[in-house]
């Protein structure tokens, strides 16, 4: 049996990652941080907690990211974890930089002297390549437009440097958005879903929004963790593109989501708050990800209309049993 070791376990993909791995027969190994509150509720809701070994580390601290490594004896190791809201990079980037960019560092140096056989996953992001005309594919220049996408890029290329010098297997997944009902409430097609069913339920009257004409490639979560897993099963290390090839507006997104909510007009419901626009953005975002699709047999199963109608089913029953406001 394998072991794998997942930092960034509590996220949306680390969950998601941790369900697959678990399904292949892998005893599953995965961090998390110490926080006043738990942090399990996305393990718990698809039932999977029990079956984890988890480790407390937090990868700004080097001791907790080496105990975790020798602990687990990985096969493999996926980095997931990340200050990976690109909003707060602008607010925080000090500690993005930190957390994001050298905490892979601290990761892959750890690799290097407790477990240099095992193999690296690096969760590098679309984010990376700004606005970058045109469909972005592995060998598109990054210009990145944001705090995190610059920590994004510095561990990118510090991930293909220790592949290099120090003979790690080690790839990067240059993933472009991917959602689900277990994504963030603060990203913006959770919380549209969420905020909507708020609404339907009378939990609140309106909600805002910022940058609604911007287009994302958004894709499953629960297809994309594939991937990142088939890179790491390759003779080879190598770095891939994972997309579905369309893009999409936030309006388009909105709109759709009104309408499985069963809802009237969303222009009722919606303020748009000049605070919540970026000092930067990037307009559109579409990925080519024929490397991965021939290389790894990989292609996306879920439709964006299928995605978002997913969503708004969670919500419908997430909300329902729920009282607490969002807060961003
Ligand atoms: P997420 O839901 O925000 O999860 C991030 C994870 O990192 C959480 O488990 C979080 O722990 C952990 N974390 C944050 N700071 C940490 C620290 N200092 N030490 C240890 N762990 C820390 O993100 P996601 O959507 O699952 O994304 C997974 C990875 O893929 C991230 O690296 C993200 O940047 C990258 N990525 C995501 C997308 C996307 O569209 N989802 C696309 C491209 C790349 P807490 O639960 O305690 O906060
Ligand atoms: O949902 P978002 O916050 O995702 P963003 O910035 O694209 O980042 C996500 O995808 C990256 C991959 O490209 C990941 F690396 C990263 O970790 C994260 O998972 O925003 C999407 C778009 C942006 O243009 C934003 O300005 O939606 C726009 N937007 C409009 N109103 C909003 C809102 N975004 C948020 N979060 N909240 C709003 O109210």
């Amino acid at each position: 049996m394998k072991n794998a070791l997942i930092f960034g376990l509590t996220g949306q993909d680390g969950t998601y990652l941790a369900d697959f791995l678990l399904k292949k027969g892998y005893n599953v190994f995965g961090t998390f941080r110490r926080t006043s509150h738990r942090c399990f509720e996305r393990l718990e809701e698809i039932g999977i907690f029990d079956d984890i070994t988890k480790i407390k580390a937090d990868i700004s601290d080097q001791t907790s990211i080496n105990s975790a490594i020798r602990q687990a004896k990985p096969d493999e190791i996926y980095n997931l974890a990340a200050q990976s809201f690109v909003g707060v990079s602008f607010q925080q980037p000090i500690l993005t930089s930190d957390v994001t960019g050298l905490g892979t560092l601290r990761i892959l140096d750890s690799i290097r002297d407790n477990a240099p056989d095992a193999k690296f996953y690096q969760a590098s992001s679309s984010e990376m390549f700004g606005d970058f005309p045109g469909k972005k594919d592995e060998k598109t220049c990054f210009r990145p437009r944001s705090p995190y996408g610059v920590a994004k890029v510095f561990a990118h290329h510090m991930t293909n440097h220790y592949k290099e010098a120090y003979k790690i297997f080690a790839c990067c997944g240059i993933l472009f958005n991917h959602e689900s009902p277990l994504r963030g409430l603060e990203f913006v097609t959770r919380k549209i879903t969420y905020e909507l069913a708020r609404v339907k339920y009378k939990k609140q009257k309106k909600f805002s929004l910022g940058n609604i004409y911007a287009k994302r490639d958004w894709g499953f979560a629960g297809d994309y963790v594939e991937a990142m897993w088939l890179m790491l099963q390759q003779k080879n290390p190598d770095d891939y593109v994972i997309a579905t090839g369309e893009s999409h507006s936030v309006e388009e997104f909105l709109t759709l989501a009104t309408e499985f909510m069963g809802m009237g007009d969303w222009k009722n419901i919606i303020e748009i708050d000049k605070t919540l626009l970026r000092p930067t953005d990037i307009e559109n975002l579409v990925g080519n990800s024929s490397k991965a699709r021939k290389e790894l047999g990989w292609k996306p199963k879920t439709s964006f209309k299928n995605l978002v109608k997913e969503m708004v089913e969670h919500d419908l029953e997430y909300v329902k049993l729920r009282t607490d406001p969002l807060s961003e």
